[in-house]
């Protein structure tokens, strides 16, 4: 039987790839054909995207990929572009780690109490949503909003779009009735019609552009298929999981941990947990809960000038455990900069040690960081009355063995890791299932299973010394 090729742009926080994923009844096959960084530039006005430099790299990827049947794009979420009536960007888009939304929320909530706005859109409180970052910009002489993916692809095909799992994480979406919410839009003064018409994943999103066909050196047409464009949608489309109990875990920048369900948990018990529910493929919803991820890590090693991360994690593995442990779910680390410090301090605080060495404050997050795993674990399937009995840990940190096997032991569950580019494999599915080279979001994952390689790690030791150490961080 034919086997397809799928370009899968997928951007991260601090790079991007282009992959080319070769699928077939009972293959798949992903392979880089571009890599890039990522870097944000700070400007005295902000913190911004390099959106050119990002397009130039998509561009370039796609030439080193070569002929394919389709291109799909997915990225991290709730940023955008704005354009003028006649479709030109107006100024690069804002990173979301900018400071102009402090203190928006609070604004907002004086218009829409936080309570009812969890219960009309389920979205977490952060303070980026898109909600509060259009609040925050004056958006005079915008005709248009496109959302990261959706931005990149209107350059490719000159067609607009809003993919639907990436505007579920805008705060302008009903998840129960998967469209706009027009109530809270109108009560905010936010104008709907500065977004393109929802697509959903699998719907065709134009062809590339003759220029586009011409600097790529690809024969036309070519067309961009809409996939999860939210980059956490496509990473649990590719959860190798079978059935239902299983709970996630997303790591790269950040970890996103929870559940997939058939409906939103709209709870107030919920919301004061602060967990997300965001859309995702078939009709499901992913309930879980941002927890600040590796970019903890990547701070303090930018910090630090850059030492090899291998030998970091050996010296890492030989600290004791547990001896200090931050918040990793608070949005105090949020902003970039000073990272070894303020870690530091968040542990004199609490009246623990304070770690010193490269080695210790690496100890102190991947614990951080295993046990914020396993606070989001244990509490959604508590808020979502949804029992589990495995973890999957997808995404960039499936390269690092000891964080995996510290998730394992702080939730006291088998973990399966694995694979390491799941949001470009998602992205890849997606495009492959518009072609019906696989039927549905479980013949996805099942064909996962079946091709990627994946690593077990059986928790040890009891979960007494991570609930001590979860309840020494709630009492502080
Ligand atoms: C992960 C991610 C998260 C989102 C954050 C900001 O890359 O997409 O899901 O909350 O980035 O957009």
């Amino acid at each position: 039987a034919a086997v397809k090729s799928y370009a899968a742009v997928d951007l991260g926080a601090s790079s991007g790839r282009v992959m080319v994923g070769r699928v077939g009844p009972d293959s798949l096959e992903l392979t880089e054909a571009h890599r890039f960084v990522n870097r944000p530039v700070r400007v005295p006005e902000g913190l911004r995207w390099d959106i050119l430099s990002l397009y130039g790299g998509v561009l370039d990827g796609l030439k080193a990929a070569g002929q394919v049947d389709s291109v799909g794009i997915d990225s991290w979420a709730v940023d955008y572009g704005l354009l003028d009536a006649d479709g030109r960007l107006l100024g690069n888009p804002v990173h979301y780690r900018d400071s102009r939304t402090e203190g928006v929320a609070e604004k907002v909530w004086a218009t829409v109490p936080a309570p009812e706005l969890y219960a009309a859109t389920g979205l977490q409180y952060a303070p980026f949503n898109t909600l509060y970052q259009l609040v925050a910009d004056r958006l005079t002489g915008a005709g248009r909003l496109l959302l990261i993916p959706d931005l990149l692809t209107y350059w490719l095909t000159g067609e607009q779009g809003t993919e639907l799992t990436n505007a579920s994480t805008t705060q302008l979406i009903d998840p129960r009735t998967r469209g706009w919410s027009y109530e809270i839009a109108s009560r905010l003064g936010i104008d709907l019609e500065l977004f393109a018409p929802l697509r959903r994943p699998g719907d065709p999103a134009g062809l590339l552009r003759p220029e586009v066909l011409e600097e790529t050196g690809l024969t036309g047409p070519v067309p961009v298929t809409a996939v999860g464009s939210h980059d956490t949608a496509s990473a649990v489309a590719a959860v190798p999981a079978s059935g239902e109990r299983f709970a996630y875990i997303c790591t790269g920048t950040w970890s996103l941990a929870g559940l997939e369900l058939d409906a939103p948990v709209l709870t107030e018990e919920s919301r004061a947990a602060n967990f997300t529910n965001e859309l995702g493929l078939d009709g499901t919803v992913r309930y879980l809960r941002n927890i600040m991820g590796l970019w903890l890590l990547q701070e303090c090693v930018r910090a630090w000038g850059d030492p090899d991360l291998g030998e970091l994690l050996l010296e890492a593995a030989k600290v004791p455990a547990l001896r200090s442990v931050v918040d990793a779910g608070d949005a105090a680390f949020l902003a970039p900069g000073r990272m070894p410090e303020r870690i530091a301090e968040a542990c004199r605080a609490s009246g623990q040690p304070v770690p010193v060495s490269p080695a210790e404050v690496t100890r102190c997050i991947l614990d951080s960081l295993a046990l914020a795993h396993r606070k989001a674990v244990e509490e959604a399937q508590r808020l979502a009355d949804h029992p589990v009995d495995v973890v999957y840990v997808v995404g960039g940190g499936t390269r690092n063995a000891l964080l995996c096997q510290l998730t394992a032991d702080a939730c006291g569950l088998p973990v399966v890791a694995g694979p390491t580019e799941a949001a470009a494999l998602g992205n890849v599915l997606v495009q492959a299932r518009a072609h019906e080279l696989v039927a549905d979001l479980a013949g996805g994952r099942d064909l996962l299973t079946r091709t990627q390689p994946l690593t077990r790690y059986e928790p040890q030791g009891d979960t007494v010394r991570w609930r001590a150490a979860q309840a020494r961080l709630a009492g502080a």
